[in-house]
């Protein structure tokens, strides 16, 4: 599978409001997502592997990888394309060892040093994070910047998605300083309208890279 980075979209129940989490995957997929997260922190495993599998239809339908944040077994049990690990979860050569080659395995990076620890360990892409202070996720300390990118960008060959705070407004810099996508969740789980939130990321980012 050829990954396409481009417009990267991690789920979040407590965004979702009365809406679907699968609805609004749904849409945003129409809108132009390119890969998709499956990022759940309080539901029990049964609901995971429930939820998981609905997503993983319609991604599948889609033709776009799924990854799973941080949990192995449920990527596993669902046959999931792939996972997704912090720096304080799992380390990434012990997920490798356990999901195989084949398997999309995806670290957060938050400076260099992690970043070539990531790729040593098997990563095949990097999620750099924070990068201007995400509302959504609060606990990842100060925010790294733009410039956190071109530096991890020009020792790593891997692809990297900037996350953390991406907005309509400021996308285009994260592709500008050489990031292969954006990640986001606000940005579309946090609007009326999930499509057009996708549609108009999407144009930004291709934009940005022409
Ligand atoms: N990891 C780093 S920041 C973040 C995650 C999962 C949350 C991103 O959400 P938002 O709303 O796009 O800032
Ligand atoms: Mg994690």
């Amino acid at each position: 599978m050829n990954i396409d980075y481009s417009l990267y979209l991690v789920t979040d129940k407590n965004l979702a409001g009365k809406k679907s989490v699968l609805s609004i995957v749904a849409l945003a997929i129409e809108g132009g997502v390119t890969i998709v997260q499956y990022r759940e922190k309080n539901a029990s495993t049964r609901l995971m592997i429930e939820e998981g599998r609905a997503l993983h239809k319609i991604t599948t339908k889609a033709g776009i990888p799924l990854i799973i944040d941080d949990r192995i077994d449920v990527a596993l049990a669902i046959d999931a394309e792939g996972v997704h690990v912090g720096q304080s979860d799992m380390p990434a050569n012990i997920v490798r060892q356990i999901i195989g080659r084949e398997k999309i395995l995806g670290v957060t990076a938050s400076n260099v040093v992690e970043a070539k620890k990531a790729v040593k360990d098997g990563a095949d892409y990097l999620g750099v994070s924070d990068i201007f202070g995400s509302t959504t996720k609060t606990d990842t300390g100060k925010p790294v910047g733009i410039g956190m990118l071109k530096k991890i960008k020009k020792v790593v060959k891997i692809p990297i998605v900037g996350i953390g705070g991406v907005t309509l407004e400021n996308a285009n810099q994260v592709i500008r300083a050489r990031a292969d996508g954006i990640a986001v969740i606000s940005a579309v789980f946090l609007v009326n309208e999930p499509k057009l939130a996708a549609e108009k990321l999407k144009k930004i980012v291709s934009e940005a890279k022409s």
